[in-house]
């Protein structure tokens, strides 16, 4: 078999294994065996480029990223439908069109797509943008698995209309890996597979595992229907993932079906939006044509926000992985949107108070699609007669720890040095560039270490030896010597370093270099008041009250005295040496590449200099990144003299 036939062999196996795992949803072949039969297509094609076909399934992983999408015109336009609220508005749709067969389908809550297939492959597809002008969104498509990118015995022009939508599964995936990676959460799965099929690079898109179905022939060249059930059928055969459908004659069963589509919308892997009825006679449609807003012959109905009663049978805090304690009800279960809710978000403090939302009480809750149930209101009346206003805690329920209340915000937070759910977090800063700076010791391994019980704290990380390490999966000999000479190397960062790993909240590296310069050891800050700390140069009473907090837990205490013990060095000493910046000013402004702010400030101060926020007649110099804004033109009109980062490296070697 020459290449050509093996390229031609491997995309038809390869298409058959996509559509069966992701149209079909029954998979019949290995990930494994399917990720070398594609292996081997990516070499075959690497080595004859002139065989590159943009339906190989190669060509799914994301192609080039583009500038902007290019508008398309509809050939045919994408019409919007006409919502209905009440089994009433949808009595008088029913009844103006007249005895008919209906067609009855779930409402996916996506995004509307034109896909144009010519002879067989998939050239072109466009947003729904205002039905008329589109954008081409091709690439971003041709990532989507359930797409197919060529089609069988398919009619020269094709046109189809689906909703390309994210599965409800990997909207909690992606959300779930975003709070990881601390990145805004999508609110829904809508926005999400909104802002994914946005995206001008299609690598981004692809590992967003879209989803599409398809629910309408916009055009097929050559090719008649009497009805729209059997252009459905026709497009399943054509392997496409087509919208569920079943059809009725009476306004009874249409009803029937829209509730139970309604009742049973978590069945779906995509959250809908209502239920659209259609007469499913294609004669009988152009008959009725369109007004200018949307067809004669299709409504929408749209189920009302299912709101339900029930008590509150607790009032439960989570603490995160940054220290917040979130409230959360516990719910007598009730049936919502299809699923049983047991519990809502009562978001914070403030929000429980403002409702006064007790234990017992009975409440009012929503669901709508994949956002978290909510209380929408407290019913004062069943409230029973013992019941008393709920107390946010004061100490975490994880560790014991204060809890204090955001400065400005309405978050409360565990001040515990030690509190094991933000373990991770506070090892992996302690050992982060800004902190100790450990070389190799960043999120994965510091959970490997967690989980090994090897370390609880910061500070146990001065206790890891050489042969602990080496047994650890994804560890050899030389590595787990690396990582040990590093921790041992850090011993001797000196007090800003460590100040500033520390985690204590308000410390910051700038601040954690005015605590050490001002109190030279960790002993002396220990025993600073409250007001000794705030006459220290850029400490507030915010970050001072927040310092002495800190340091009175019991937690704190109990983790320095293990760093003093590991041999960690408490002290500042400051390199007196060199001050060749002796009393200049410099203030930073725009992105700089080589250093963080932070980092310049420190070298500055370092050679004795000062860093200040904002421009005056005294800054000696404006240290200039890229796109710097108000500042650089105040050094300009001012006439002080604007250095480049790599003139700055000039002056600092
Ligand atoms: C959906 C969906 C959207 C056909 C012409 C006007 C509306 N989101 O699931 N639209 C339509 O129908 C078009 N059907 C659907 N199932």
């Amino acid at each position: 078999m020459d290449a050509k036939e093996r390229i031609a062999q491997l995309r038809q196996i390869l298409d058959e294994a996509s559509y069966k795992y992701y149209v079909l949803d029954a998979p019949d072949m290995e990930d494994y065996t399917y990720d070398m039969l594609l292996r081997e297509l990516e070499e075959l094609e690497n080595a004859n480029p002139e065989l590159i076909t943009p339906d190989s399934p190669t060509r799914r992983v994301g192609g080039k990223a583009v500038s902007a999408f290019a508008p398309v015109t509809h050939q045919v336009p994408l019409e919007s439908l006409q919502d209905v609220f009440s089994r009433e508005e949808l009595e008088a749709f029913l009844s103006r069109v007249g005895e008919t067969e209906f067609d009855v389908e779930p409402k996916i809550d996506g995004l509307s797509v034109a896909l144009r297939y010519e002879n067989g492959v998939f050239v072109q597809g466009a947003t729904r943008g205002d039905g008329a002008v589109g954008e081409d969104v091709t690439e971003n498509l041709r990532t989507i698995r359930s797409l197919p990118l060529r089609l069988d015995n398919a009619p020269e022009q094709l046109v189809v209309r689906g909703e390309v939508y994210m599965s409800k599964k990997v909207f909690r995936e992606l959300n779930a890996q975003r709070e990881q990676d601390e990145k805004p959460l999508f609110a829904n799965p809508r926005n999400a597979a909104a802002g994914s099929l946005r995206q001008l690079d299609p690598k981004i898109c692809a590992e967003r595992r879209l989803d599409i179905i398809v629910f309408n022939i916009q055009s097929a060249a050559g090719r008649s229907f009497e009805r729209h059930s059997e252009t459905l059928e026709y497009l399943s055969s054509l392997r496409f993932r087509t919208v569920p459908h079943a059809e009725f004659m009476t306004i009874g069963e249409c009803w029937e079906r829209i509730q139970d589509i309604g009742e049973n919308r978590d069945q779906f892997d995509y959250d809908i939006d209502g239920a659209v009825v259609k007469v499913n006679s294609l004669e009988l449609r152009r008959t009725l044509g369109s007004t200018a807003k949307a067809p004669r012959w299709a409504v929408a109905f749209k189920y009302p926000p299912e709101i339900r009663e029930t008590r509150v049978t607790d009032i439960v805090i989570q603490v995160g992985r940054t220290g917040v304690l979130t409230p959360k009800a516990v719910l007598e279960g009730v049936r919502l949107a299809g699923t049983t809710v047991t519990n809502a978000t009562l978001h914070n403090q403030d929000f429980i108070a403002q409702r006064d939302i007790r234990v017992g009480d009975t409440v009012l809750v929503r669901k709508a699609g994949e956002i978290i149930p909510e209380i929408l209101s407290v019913d004062l009346d069943k409230r029973p007669a013992d019941s008393v206003p709920y107390e946010f805690p004061r100490v975490c329920p994880e560790c014991g720890a204060p809890v204090v209340r955001d400065p400005g915000g309405a978050a409360m937070r565990c001040q515990g040095a030690e509190c094991p759910a933000q373990r991770l977090r506070h090892i992996v800063h302690f050992a982060s560039r800004a902190g100790m700076d450990i070389e190799g010791l960043g999120t994965a391994v510091a959970q490997l270490l967690i989980d090994n019980g090897l370390i609880r704290n910061a500070g146990d990380i001065y206790a890891l030896r050489q042969p602990d390490l080496a047994s650890l999966p994804g560890f050899g000999k030389k590595s787990a010597e690396n990582l040990v000479t590093a921790i041992d190397q850090s011993r001797s960062n000196g007090l800003v370093k460590l100040l500033s790993a520390l985690g204590i909240p308000q410390v910051g590296q700038s601040a954690a270099r005015s605590l050490a310069r001002a109190f030279g050891s960790m002993d002396a800050l220990e025993r600073a008041g409250e007001e000794e700390l705030s006459a220290v140069e850029d400490i507030g009473p915010v970050t001072a009250a927040s310092i002495r907090m800190w340091l009175c837990s019991q937690q704190a205490k109990h983790l320095l005295e293990t760093l003093r013990e590991a041999g960690v060095d408490m002290t500042y000493s400051e390199d007196t040496s060199d001050r060749r910046f002796a009393g200049k000013t410099f203030v930073l402004t725009g992105t700089l590449t080589r250093y963080t702010r932070d980092e310049a400030a420190a070298v500055i101060e370092k050679l004795g200099g000062k860093s200040a926020s904002s421009v005056s007649k005294k800054t000696s110099y404006v240290l200039a990144g890229e796109n710097a804004g108000s500042k650089l033109t105040k050094a300009q009109s001012l006439g002080i003299p604007v250095i480049t980062e790599e003139e700055f490296e000039e002056m600092i070697k």
